[in-house]
């Protein structure tokens, strides 16, 4: 079935537990990156320093995901310097400098470089601003705030961009954002490999909720049920707060409040991914509660599924993103649902669930989604009622290949046949 429809299924084995990756492929990230910055330039990031929750407790650290690409660095105080003609730092010179805090960088090497105090950074960045024309700067904090007291808005970025211009003069501070989509966007096979995971703990807490769910309970509980599933597999976060919306809930797209108590005639939307090593997935699926769809709830359902499979026909390397959104589009207006839908068909999946791009037509080794959606409102006046109040997503991701598209994520049953019949067994 899936074969005529161009998807073969990846058979996903388990896992070992996460490794790190190697040396030499984060050389070979930085090395691409070098040549992207050119020779007048240079890239200069900044990890991040972690969020406070509330008064003096943190939110678990997560480092920014460009310089977790380019460094595998899970922890605050570091900087990471690109330089293609090389800086000169404490008597010694390397195009590729990593700063590291003191009690950290001990024992820390480098292949292609060199690793030194981040109390450096100056002397770093002022031997920069000597020498290069375009500085290309990533920090995590860089973007606006609010100055709600005196009601004006402060770009801190572009504040930075011009103390430093006016500073280092001949000198052009640019954000990476471009140059770190084209290497981001295709992912390679350990990357691949972390992100098998993450499906398979993600499907892992489907399967529970499939075997879980039944009118009465609460939306959290499903939300325990995923979440059990994978920190129980080694899972070191959810990818974002899963989104578990049932009934009118359904049609909230980015609902994560998760208190409502399902109703048997319901639908729920699971929205959620884990996150491995650094990587998530993207998966949803759509349930009944009571085990069972309605007529009309089946119709929207497989008005979705024909969207879905008209883009997995689509996919292939040096396909434009444009036709994916047509197919869909064009399948849901032919089942006569296209007024009710509400969002794009797909984006890049991978270190951020919402991935970094800059192409907009497909490449070999991308991972995307194919998320169609229709939300019929609760107070629709063309509908009967009992379409009203449905929203259904099915959200897979797809590896594509020059041939076509690899779904990773069909260990997650998506037909209605198989999740009727696994929630028969409860
Ligand atoms: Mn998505």
């Amino acid at each position: 079935m899936r074969k005529a429809i161009g998807i073969s299924i990846l058979l996903l084995v388990a896992l070992p537990a996460v490794a790190q990756f190697e040396e030499k492929e984060l050389a070979d990230r930085r090395a691409r990156l070098l040549t992207l910055v050119g020779s007048d330039g240079a890239l200069v990031m900044k990890a991040s320093d972690g969020k406070v929750r509330s008064n003096d407790t943190d939110y678990r650290y997560r480092q920014e995901s460009n310089f977790l690409y380019l460094t595998g660095i899970n922890e605050p105080g570091w900087y990471l310097v690109l330089a293609p003609r090389g800086v000169g730092v404490g008597g010694k010179r390397a195009s590729v400098v990593a700063l590291g805090p003191g009690r950290s960088m001990a024992g820390r090497v480098l292949p292609d470089g060199i690793v030194v105090s981040a109390d450096l950074i100056d002397d770093v960045l002022d031997s920069l601003g000597a020498t290069v024309s375009t500085l290309y700067v990533s920090a995590p904090e860089m973007q606006f705030t609010v100055d709600w007291l005196n009601d004006r808005t402060l770009f801190l970025d572009r504040d930075m961009r011009k103390t430093f211009e006016q500073k280092h003069q001949g000198v052009k501070v640019k954000s990476p954002a471009k140059l770190f989509g084209k290497v981001r966007e295709v992912k390679s096979a350990s990357e691949l490999a972390l992100m098998e995971k993450a499906v398979s703990l993600t499907a892992a807490g489907l399967r529970h909720v499939l075997r879980a769910c039944k009118p009465g309970m609460y939306e959290y509980e499903l939300q325990a049920a995923i979440e059990y599933e994978a920190t129980r597999g080694g899972a070191d976060f959810m990818g974002w707060p899963c989104i578990v919306g049932s009934g009118p809930n359904s049609l909230i797209l980015h609902y994560d409040d998760n208190r409502r108590q399902m109703q048997a005639g319901d639908v729920v939307v699971l929205d959620i991914g884990a996150e491995c090593g650094g990587y998530t997935c993207d998966i949803t699926r759509t349930y009944p509660v009571s085990g069972k769809f309605t007529r009309e709830q089946k119709e929207i359902y497989s008005a979705v599924l024909a969207a879905q499979d008209a883009v997995f026909q689509k996919i292939k390397a040096g396909v434009p993103f444009r036709e994916l959104e047509d197919a869909a589009r064009d399948a849901i207006a032919r089942a006569g649902f296209e007024k009710y839908i509400r969002h794009g068909v797909s984006h890049n999946v991978g270190l951020d669930v919402h991935d970094i791009s800059s192409s907009d037509t497909l490449r070999a080794g991308m991972v995307i989604t194919v998320e169609p959606g229709i939300y019929v409102p609760v107070d629709d006046k063309e509908r009967p009622a009992a379409y009203c109040g449905v929203g259904v997503r099915i959200e897979d991701d797809v590896l594509v290949t020059e041939e076509g598209g690899k779904l990773i994520t069909g260990e997650a049953p998506r037909g209605i046949p198989e999740i009727e019949k696994l929630m028969r067994k409860r």
